[in-house]
């Protein structure tokens, strides 16, 4: 073993040896001829064995004690990358970086060489990864379920600003933080038949096709390193590896379709965000990694308690959406046909151990399924799912009798567009408690989506507003900013995030203001680079760093930002001497592929961008940039760089939003709509630290009943006619000057998402941001003000929620 250059602390040395014996010894390479992506490869295996370690132990401890268990059921994790959120977790940020700087290589080159694991679309699989790593850091016995997909969510190269989608690769080479796991493999029936005999409530289903699940474990080590628990995804596999009489006879092809089609289901991610993919592939998706999370939930049941019956005492399971919604059919089956329970105590148990989570309200995204896809992919869950239908009914008619309205209205079947399976209605009657993202949107469930549940059920629906975990969303990719709050506040800021409240107190004091702006303009430097590097587009640090990142959705309005930079663009031409404040406008997302508003919105605000930044008049006072591939390591540097953080989406449309909590926590200022959460940071921040606009939720829903006209408000506005007739008489795209004419006509017409009554009081908000921020020192009060108040907003007090009033587990800490 090469002798340290230095003498270094022991720790420290321990990890780098173990360090060049995992670069040795599993990666077979010698020090000399390490890359980037080996230093990453065998730190991350040095730092898994750390985890390992705290986790055996742990095991040892629990040995026999059989706690409850969360199980959180999601078909995605938007995970991201792990080095530094472990390293950091362990509290070995600094022997790694000495350890490697021994060797030779910075933390930053190691890190960098981590794929994103991108096994999500948006906030809602980011919600998921935010939760387990609270989880873990609440000391909360819990199993993440979902999908080991081959590959993530595609990579986004523009082309001319078109968005075109590549495959993503993160598992080409392997998996440094998961563990195989082949002894826990489950087969998956799809098909088939059921027979069973009238007077008992059990059934027999013969499948007509299987497939394994077979579990992969990732250790989610928590804060300060004291809990680990795991995140356990499903990789399809057929049975049979091939048809070696087919392959000999000469049919290659028909030798392997069996597995093709098996391995299929955790091939790729599906990329639609708030839009489910009616696709039977999403439904075999669904059901597969379901079933293998219940099979594995009462396998792990039966070994501690030796009997189903009180599977609710040892287990709660979270539904992440409608995603795993078949749970409740499962779960009957299981209880049913294979322990044999009765019906009404099978009933009693699911109903006891299961809750779901809705994340959206938009009537597309709402999951249904053709019964006749179900019965004959799900034969038996169709069956069972009538049964539970005729006895929820009967139930209401007993209730209120006569209300056929109501009866057809809380049905589980459909009958609208065809007979379909209403997975959210099989979810809430299964479940003991549904909740809502936000305040707001838990409001909107009661009174509009699930007003009849409501009714039935009065008590089932409750709120859990989103949270943010701090250690990613602040320590890790905010350090400077860490640094300051652990100066000023002390190191419990780390431990309990209520503590920033009393940053309060120093919002005035210009020493603070001064060192908290310093730590803006160092981030700000390195996202200027970043945009540099990604499209070209050079940027002034001093500017304000106006963002938009999210998914590009109509609802979320990235249309309404455009409409305005545009509207900037055109005052700064005619009055090139007004004191302009230098904006620069950011715009980073992906589109659903097949979502060509989405990827026409993404192109307007390219050409926009084209335009823009070459032109001499404004002299550099704005620039616009769409920085490609958004993703969460992306974000980890967009964040903490950003002045405005844009929540603008159509009130009542947006159920939370979680990249509004994590722009406020690093001290960005919110222009915004009272829509999902932002309400609620409003009431935590102070609604005068806020640029708040636009039409509420009522308001939006009255002007709809009256029949919205885009045209009426545009006529009415000084600026937004002269706006749309530039971008549709080709002004952003000369190339092609009928480009934006259906897009123009819709904002004339229908406007859906009300771009145009929401424009000049969005433009009125513009102003006063710009005006403010020439005003540094109020500026920055307001922006330590805003990081004072999101405390309230880390996922740890969401899962404590969750933990005390849903899933009825201790909480630690
Ligand atoms: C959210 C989704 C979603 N809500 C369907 N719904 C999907 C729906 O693949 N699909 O079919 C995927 C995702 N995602 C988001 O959840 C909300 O829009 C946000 O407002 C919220 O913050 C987030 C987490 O609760």
């Amino acid at each position: 073993m090469t002798p340290p250059d230095t003498v270094l602390p022991v720790e420290t040395q321990a990890l780098r040896d173990l360090i060049i014996r995992k670069l040795t010894y599993t990666l077979g390479k010698p020090v000399t001829a390490a890359q980037d992506r080996d230093w990453f490869v065998a730190t991350a295996l040095a730092v898994r064995d750390r985890i390992t370690e705290r986790f055996l132990k742990q095991m040892e401890m629990n040995r026999g004690k059989a706690k409850k268990h969360v199980y959180y059921l999601s078909l995605e994790f938007l995970i991201g990358r792990l080095l530094r959120e472990n390293a950091n977790n362990l509290g070995l940020v600094e022997e790694m970086r000495e350890a490697l700087a021994d060797l030779g290589v910075t933390t930053d080159q190691a890190r960098q060489a981590e794929p994103d694991a991108a096994l999500g679309n948006g906030g809602l699989g980011r919600l998921a990864a935010c939760f387990l790593e609270s989880m873990s850091s609440l000391a909360i016995p819990a199993f993440g379920y979902g999908i080991r997909y081959d590959h993530g969510l595609f990579r986004q190269i523009l082309r001319e600003g078109w968005q075109q989608e590549f495959p993503e690769d993160w598992l080409n080479f392997g998996n440094p933080w998961e563990f195989a796991r082949p002894e826990f493999r489950y087969r998956v029936g799809f098909g088939g038949e059921v027979s069973g005999d009238d007077d008992s409530d059990k059934a027999t289903w013969t499948p007509g096709e299987w497939v394994d699940a077979v579990a992969y474990d990732v250790p989610v080590v928590g804060w300060r390193g004291e809990h680990v628990n795991l995140l356990r995804l499903w990789h399809a596999q057929a049975p049979d590896p091939l048809r070696l009489d087919a392959f000999n006879s000469g049919d290659h092809h028909g030798a392997l379709a069996e597995q093709v089609r098996a391995e299929s289901i955790s091939k790729v991610l599906y990329p639609a965000d708030d839009s489910p993919a009616g696709q039977e592939l999403r439904l075999r998706q669904e059901y597969f990694f379901t079933a293998a999370a219940l099979a594995d939930v009462l396998r792990r049941q039966v070994r501690q308690a030796g009997s189903v019956e009180t599977l609710a005492d040892h287990a709660a399971i979270q539904l992440n959406d409608t995603h795993p919604a078949i749970a409740v059919a499962e779960l009957m089956r299981l209880l049913v046909d294979e322990y044999g329970l009765a019906w009404a105590k099978a009933w009693e148990v699911t109903r006891g151990t299961i809750s779901y989570t809705n994340h959206t309200l938009l009537p597309e995204a709402l999951e249904s399924w053709p019964v006749h896809l179900m019965e004959r992919m799900l034969p038996r869950h169709m069956q069972i799912i009538y049964r539970i239908n005729a006895e929820h009914l009967d139930g209401v008619r007993a209730k209120f009798p006569g209300d056929d309205r109501l009866l057809s209205s809380v049905s589980l079947i459909g009958e609208d567009h065809g007979r379909r399976v209403r997975m959210g209605h099989l979810a809430f009657v299964g479940s003991h408690h549904v909740n809502g993202v936000s305040a707001l949107h838990t409001g909107l469930m009661k009174q509009t989506v699930f007003s009849d549940f409501h009714r039935l059920f009065p008590h089932r629906i409750v709120n859990k507003t989103n949270g943010i975990a701090f250690r990613r969303w602040l320590f890790q990719c905010n350090p400077g900013l860490t640094s300051l709050l652990v100066d000023a506040l002390g190191p419990r800021v780390l431990d309990d995030a209520s503590a920033l409240t009393e940053l309060r107190g120093m919002a005035d004091d210009a020493i603070f203001q001064g060192r908290y702006a310093a730590v803006k303009r160092a981030n700000k430097e390195a996202l200027a680079v970043m945009i540099q590097e990604r499209t070209g587009v050079r940027v002034d640090p001093a500017a304000l760093f106006d963002v938009q990142i999210k998914r590009i959705h109509e609802y979320k309005r990235q249309l309404l930002n455009v409409l305005q930079t545009v509207a900037l663009y055109e005052s700064m031409r005619a009055h090139p001497m007004r004191d302009w404040t230098p904006v620069v406008k950011i715009f980073a997302g992906k589109a659903a592929p097949g979502y060509h508003r989405a990827k026409q919105i993404i192109k307007l605000a390219w050409d926009v961008a084209r335009v823009v930044n070459r032109d001499p008049a404004v002299r550099g006072l704005l620039k616009v940039a769409f920085i490609p591939n958004y993703n969460v390591s992306a974000a980890e540097v967009i964040v903490p760089a950003a002045d405005l953080s844009e929540q603008i989406s159509t009130a009542g449309m947006e159920a939370s939003g979680t990249g509004n909590m994590k722009l406020a926590l690093n001290g960005a200022l919110t222009i915004g709509t009272l829509d999902g959460a932002t309400v609620e940071m409003a009431e935590h921040i102070g609604h005068e630290h806020l640029f708040l606009f636009g039409l509420s939720a009522a308001e939006v829903a009255d002007r709809k009943a009256e029949g919205w006209k885009g045209s009426r408000a545009i006529a009415a506005s000084d600026t937004l006619g002269g706006v749309l007739d530039a971008i549709e008489g080709g002004v952003f795209s000369p190339d092609d000057r009928t480009r934006y004419r259906d897009l123009v006509a819709s904002l004339r017409g229908d406007d859906w998402f009300m771009v145009t009554a929401d424009f000049d009081s969005y433009l009125d908000a513009q102003k006063d941001a710009m005006t403010l921020y020439r005003d540094t020192t109020e500026w920055r009060r307001k922006a330590v003000l805003n990081t004072a108040g999101m405390g309230w907003f880390s996922s740890d007090r969401s899962i404590s929620e969750y933990a005390k009033e849903i899933w009825n587990v201790p909480v630690s800490r």
